[in-house]
């Protein structure tokens, strides 16, 4: 999708200028792994449209392979506005994205890949998007391939009562799971770490991030006796929260492909989202906006 924000901190309704750039959680995640030095691919559908087209060059420019990437010609691009400090705006309904179904995955090399990530964003985006996601976890689970879930609620889509079962049903069916806290309370009630693993036992890798506190990754099988790892966050001021979550998951993924354990992982999660600013807007400018870290 398409992301317009205001240059300066300023409300919508009243700024005067403003950044197109591309965001979308998937696609902010191959942008990092891209960076980072990972071949990362993202299949997705935009608008036959300006904003599709610059959305598909951005993430070709950053490395990722957009070869999978389908042009509707009957939808736009989907907008997300940053409304700074009263959050964000969607403009998506009807969207090409919002469009997508299960016949979208029959072209993609999925047996290829050693990880499939996706996000608990996109079975909000319409009911064929739901049957497309259902339909992705069916393929992934029975290749080789590693299935990764951000569960990223997203309340504006829909609210905790009607996402909090789905959501937690798909997490189920991950092998590797990303989960805020403090979205797991909102969704599930479960107030820390060890209860969210409760009432999630069944993927692999489950990593629960606590902002600024820490990340703490459970795991399972082999000997290791679940026993988790937890790893401080560093310090950082929050310049811009949109888009962390991504660049953490990005971060912890690069580090799983190139061998890390989970010490490494988490902290590789962690050194990622406090390098950038926003969604993938701004990796070239991403020192300069590091306010402070240790
Ligand atoms: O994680 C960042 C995303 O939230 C942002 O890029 C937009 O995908 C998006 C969404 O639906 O919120």
């Amino acid at each position: 999708m398409a992301l317009v924000a205001p240059v300066l901190a300023e409300p919508l309704e009243t700024a005067h200028e403003f950044r197109v750039d591309s965001a979308g959680a998937e696609s902010n995640v191959a942008a990092h792994l891209a960076a980072l030095g990972g071949r990362a691919a993202w299949a997705g559908r935009l608008g036959d449209d300006a904003l599709g087209r610059r959305i598909e060059r951005h993430l070709r420019e950053r490395g990722v392979d957009t070869r999978w990437v389908e042009a509707d010609p009957d939808a736009p691009t989907g907008v997300y506005f940053k409304d700074p400090g009263r959050g964000v705006r969607y403009y998506r309904a009807g969207s090409a994205a919002s469009r997508m179904a299960p016949p979208f995955l029959d072209s993609l090399p999925l047996d290829t890949a050693r990880v499939v990530h996706v996000s608990g964003i996109t079975p909000a985006l319409s009911a064929s998007c739901d049957a497309l996601v259902d339909a992705l976890v069916d393929r992934v689970a029975a290749s080789p391939a590693m299935l990764s879930f951000d569960v990223n609620h997203r309340s504006a889509l829909w609210p905790a009562g009607v996402a909090a079962g789905r959501l937690r049903e798909l997490a189920s069916r991950a092998d590797l799971v990303f989960v805020g806290l403090d979205e797991a309370e909102a969704l599930w009630g479960t107030a820390t770490p060890e209860a969210v693993r409760a009432l999630l036992p069944e993927p692999t890798l489950l990593v629960v991030k606590d902002g600024a506190i820490g990340a703490t990754e459970f795991r399972a099988g082999a000997g290791a006796d679940d026993r988790p790892t937890h790893v401080p966050a560093m310090v950082a001021e929050v310049v811009e929260a949109v888009g962390a979550g991504d660049a953490f998951a990005a971060g912890y993924l690069a580090s799983w492909l190139t061998g890390g354990d989970a010490r490494e992982r988490l902290a590789a999660g962690h050194a990622r989202a406090v390098t950038v600013l926003g969604d993938t807007a701004d990796f070239p400018r991403a020192e300069s906006n590091l306010r402070s870290t240790r």
